[in-house]
């Protein structure tokens, strides 16, 4: 399949594939308008259901991951249209189907909706050039792609509302620091790091990498019981799985594991 908005290519030996998306509206700083969506949704489900891809990245330029969303395709919608219609809700999350998991590896700016794609990503790791914020506020609006739900989540609720309130941007330290990203580095290692990570993920059993990516995510959206819970009913499963022996044997045995996704 070919795209206009974004670009796509994997990295690395097969069956324990990369895949790779870059958002690609550079003269609207990637902007992420309908199209935009609709082509990464295709590009994410696909890699999804490739058996040789093992893990997900998505990136976009030096200068901006994302600028938010194109304020082009908000201009003509009132109230009712917006709410009537469900303005872009069809095609804006359908990386939460996404089951491998997906790195938001981001430079420049991470804003609004951009923000909120990198935070529907597992995890970020950012460039020192990053800047992450929500200025809906200074639009006359609010976050509305789960920014006020999971920004507090992840940053706490006073940076969230420092953020959310002011429109302020954050720097990739100051993001570190309060938990956004999981790494900062240098620029021209942003690509290298991101990969290293996605290669890393994408060579475990398959089996145990999904079951992480959805019980963590239920600690993230769901109460802690309920969490708990689920845990230990995945560890429980994983002990049927040969991929489990495997890994155990590989390890007593002082071997590299061969796991069979089983
Ligand atoms: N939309 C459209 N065009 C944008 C854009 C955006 N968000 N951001 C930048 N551009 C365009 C600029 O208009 C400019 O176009 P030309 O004038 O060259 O034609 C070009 O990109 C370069 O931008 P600048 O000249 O402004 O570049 P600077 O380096 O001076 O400034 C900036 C960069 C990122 C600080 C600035 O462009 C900026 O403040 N941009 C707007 C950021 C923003 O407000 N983002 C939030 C948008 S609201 C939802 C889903 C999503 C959302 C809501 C609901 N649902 C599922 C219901 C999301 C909402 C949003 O993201």
């Amino acid at each position: 399949m070919s795209y206009d908005t974004i670009e796509v290519s994997t990295q690395g030996p097969e069956g324990q594939q990369v895949g790779l998306i870059r958002l690609n509206r550079p003269k609207q700083l990637n902007a992420l308008n309908d199209q935009l969506m609709d082509e990464l949704g295709a590009a994410l489900l696909a890699f999804d259901a490739d058996d040789g891809v093992g893990c997900i990245i998505v990136t976009g330029s030096d200068k901006a991951f994302a600028a938010g969303a194109d304020i082009n395709m908000f201009l003509p919608f009132d109230f009712a249209q917006a709410f009537g219609q469900g303005l872009i809700s069809r095609n804006w999350e359908t990386i939460l189907k996404v089951r491998k998991p997906v790195i938001a590896a981001v430079s420049g700016f991470a804003l609004g909706g951009g923000c909120e794609l990198a935070m529907m990503c597992d995890f970020i790791i950012a460039a020192d050039n990053a800047k992450f914020g929500q200025p809906e506020v200074k639009l006359g609006i609010i976050p509305g792609a789960g920014g006020t739900q999971r920004l507090p989540r992840s940053v706490g609720k006073s940076k969230a509302m420092d953020l959310a309130l002011t429109g302020r941007m954050m720097d990739a330290q100051e993001a570190e620091r309060c938990g956004l990203v999981s790494r900062v580095v240098p620029l021209d290692k942003l690509q290298d790091e991101a990969l290293g990570a996605a290669l890393q993920i994408a060579q475990y059993g398959r089996l145990a990498v999904l079951a992480i990516k959805e019980s963590v995510n239920l600690a993230f959206e769901g109460p802690l019981r309920d969490g708990l819970q689920y845990e230990r009913r995945l560890f429980h499963a994983l002990f049927s799985t040969e991929d489990k022996t495997e890994g155990m044997d590989a390890f007593l045995n002082k071997r590299a594991p061969a796991f069979k996704n089983r």
